[in-house]
């Protein structure tokens, strides 16, 4: 039974995604809305996660009548299952893009791929120096190589626990060596995960999830955070810049070349060569006025990031913008490309071209891309997209014109910097601001949209909200895209709406109050600045001490059931927008949703409505405030004139 159509005014809230769907209807071409609509109800086994075809003498579903399947396991079993191996497959796909990174380190090291360099030398030395790697007297290139197999060895590492754990709070570390989740490499835990929950091996609900936290961290401080640092090094630690997103960035005069996707090796050099005058000329000499290149997911937070290369989108926005009809190409790599791409291309002339070895979609053209000659095949797909403009049908070329200014670009360096200057950068006057009061605390706003949720419409909801409340929110993904699109990423549009303290610290030094700090691997920066703020001082000596939250509304994938699970061992409290497959266990949500907090301080909360969220979340940081002794307001007096002219001396 298909549920009621809606109109496109309900699936989205900004009005270039609601002009688009529109005229996807008019074009008669099916997108994610639509098809998430006709799905209808969607099956309550699934939902539940009590329906488990892990061996073949099932499938077997769990239901009162039958409360056990085939081999014996019970729900606990079957949905403790079921979870890990979503988080499993969250933090392969993360730890992957982690792995394809430090290989491209290491043959940038070597002098074997050209175009690609050590871009950001202070970074790696910083780094360097965290894994107790000699650094004087050394060339860069022998620096790099030396990380590039450190890392290497933390995403295999077999017996030991990750040298990465220790960036983390000591008394974090001590949390996970006594709840024994300490990882190994993630390729272990994954495979140690995938061998626990194969048929007839591990039955215990609290040690399947307790693997999956395990598993979890050792992407948030294993592959996440390899991914980050790696990406810093070689193209650039981010530092604040300018951009635009929505759909309107795209221009109906210039061709316009999409990158989508997650892993910026590709995307990095198209930014570099789409800037080369010969490019610029071939594109006039087409007819063209220019070329645009504009970025979707979380391709579009690394090269923006980097290089102030507009946004056209979130995930959810992928086949609108092919929908504009004026787009050339769209290259896609891994992670939240939708197989529907080519589907959707067909009605208009875009040419779909997948990157990657590993992520083939059937009716794109591969075009594998090789980092050997990065710059050439980056100037060859520029070229082919030149000469795809001709292809063009003028009658269905609609870009809303609708897009916002944005800043983003906050790496923990930047927001150091922005905070203390080049000599005394420090998060001082974060946790002075915390301690005082003007700034209530921080919540991290992650993850994606979905399309049972109306596009945007509850990260902004709630993201506006808590400024008001003197909140600092960090976003990164897909939500850090809603915001921009909002116009909430430009300080003054942002502050206007902000709480008084909250206005007066951003003011101060000079930050706006949601602070865009990247993709999704760039989770790992938001524990980062956990980090920080608790090495700074005065604000106890854990990660879950501090009033910090994190929260996913619109979220999706496997990728961030593992954010959320990291986030939680490392201490922050996770609240969802939308709940987990879990609801057939009782023991496994009463886990996850209450008794981690014995365990690491935090657990997941659900609030399916954004202003219960908000209020949720300033109630978790009211008691992480209270832990700390600072929930009594400091007396603060700020003196105006007539104040001073009163005061008796
Ligand atoms: O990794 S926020 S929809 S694009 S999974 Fe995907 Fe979700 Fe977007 Fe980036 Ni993250
Ligand atoms: Fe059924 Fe057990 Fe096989 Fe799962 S593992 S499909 S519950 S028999």
């Amino acid at each position: 039974m298909s549920k009621q159509p809606r109109q496109p005014q309900e699936m989205a809230t900004d009005s270039a995604s609601v002009e688009a769907i529109t005229k996807a209807c008019t074009d008669k071409v099916d997108i994610v809305f639509s098809r998430s609509d006709s799905q209808g109800a969607q099956c309550k086994f699934g939902t539940s996660g009590v329906c488990c075809r892990i061996c073949h003498m099932g499938p077997c579903r769990i239901t009162v009548k039958n409360p056990r399947g085939v081999c014996g396991a019970d729900a606990d079993t079957i949905v403790a299952r079921n979870y890990l191996r979503e988080v499993v497959g969250g933090a392969a796909a993360h730890s992957d893009h982690g792995r394809h990174l430090v290989l491209l380190l290491k043959r940038a090291a070597e002098g074997t791929v050209p175009g690609y360099e050590i871009r950001d030398e202070k970074a790696l030395k910083r780094i360097a120096r965290q894994y107790n790697i000699e650094i004087s007297g050394r060339d860069t290139a022998d620096i790099a190589s030396e990380l590039a197999d450190v890392l290497f060895n933390e995403l295999t590492e077999q017996e030991n626990t990750l040298k990465t754990l220790k960036l983390a709070p000591l008394k974090e570390q001590g949390t996970w060596k006594s709840e024994h989740v300490e990882p190994l490499g993630v390729d272990r835990m994954i495979v140690e995960s995938m061998h626990r929950t194969h048929m007839g091996v591990d039955h215990d609900y609290r040690s399947l999830l307790l693997q999956a936290f395990r598993t979890s961290l050792a992407d948030g401080w294993g592959g996440s955070r390899i991914a980050s640092m790696v990406s810093d090094i070689l193209f650039g630690t981010p530092s604040p810049v300018r951009g635009d997103a929505n759909l309107g960035v795209l221009n109906k005069d210039t061709v316009n070349i999409v990158v989508h996707g997650h892993e910026p090796e590709l995307s990095e050099m198209l930014a570099v060569a789409v800037a080369a005058p010969d490019m610029v000329e071939y594109a006039q000499q087409a007819g063209a006025q220019g070329i645009t290149l504009a970025g979707i997911c979380c391709t579009a937070n690394e090269i923006l990031m980097r290089h102030g290369i507009p946004v056209a989108g979130n995930f959810l926005q992928q086949e609108l913008a092919v929908v504009t009809g004026a787009v050339e190409m769209m290259i896609i790599d891994v992670q939240c490309c939708m197989p529907s791409l080519p589907d959707v291309a067909r009605a208009y002339h875009t040419e779909i071209i997948a990157t990657s070895e590993i992520a083939r979609t059937v009716g794109a053209v591969s075009c594998e891309f090789s980092s050997d000659n990065a710059l050439e095949s980056a100037r060859n797909l520029i070229k082919r997209a030149v000469d795809n403009y001709k292809n063009r049908d003028a009658g269905k070329v609609y870009v809303p014109p609708v897009k916002q200014p944005l800043v983003a670009g906050f790496s923990v360096d930047a927001i150091k910097y922005m905070l203390g200057g080049t000599y005394r950068g420090s998060f001082r006057p974060l946790n002075d601001a915390i301690i005082q009061d003007r700034i209530k605390g921080v919540v991290g706003i992650v993850g994606c949209n979905n399309p049972k949720t109306r596009l945007d419409s509850y990260i902004n909801a709630v993201t506006r909200e808590l400024v008001k409340k003197n909140v600092l929110v960090l976003k990164t993904g897909c939500a850090a895209i809603a915001s921009a699109k909002e116009g909430m990423l430009t300080p003054e549009a942002a502050l206007e709406i902000a709480g008084p303290g909250l206005r007066e610290v951003c003011e101060t030094v000079g930050i706006p109050p949601v602070l865009h700090m990247g993709s999704c691997v760039d989770n790992s920066r938001i524990l980062e600045a956990a980090t920080e703020v608790v090495l700074e001082g005065g604000l106890g000596d854990s990660i879950a001490g501090i009033p910090a939250v994190g929260m996913a509304p619109e979220w999706m994938s496997e990728k961030a059931v593992s954010i959320g699970c990291y986030f939680v061992a490392s201490g922050v409290n996770v609240i969802l927008g939308h709940p987990f497959h879990v609801s057939g266990s009782e023991n496994v949500h009463k886990f996850l949703h209450a008794d981690t907090q014995q365990l690491f301080g935090a657990s997941f909360h659900e609030c399916f409505d954004p202003l219960e969220a908000a209020e949720k979340a300033l109630m978790l940081l009211d008691e992480k405030r209270a832990g700390l002794g600072i929930d009594k307001k400091a007396e603060r007096k700020l003196y105006d004139m007539k104040d001073r002219r009163e005061l008796v001396v």
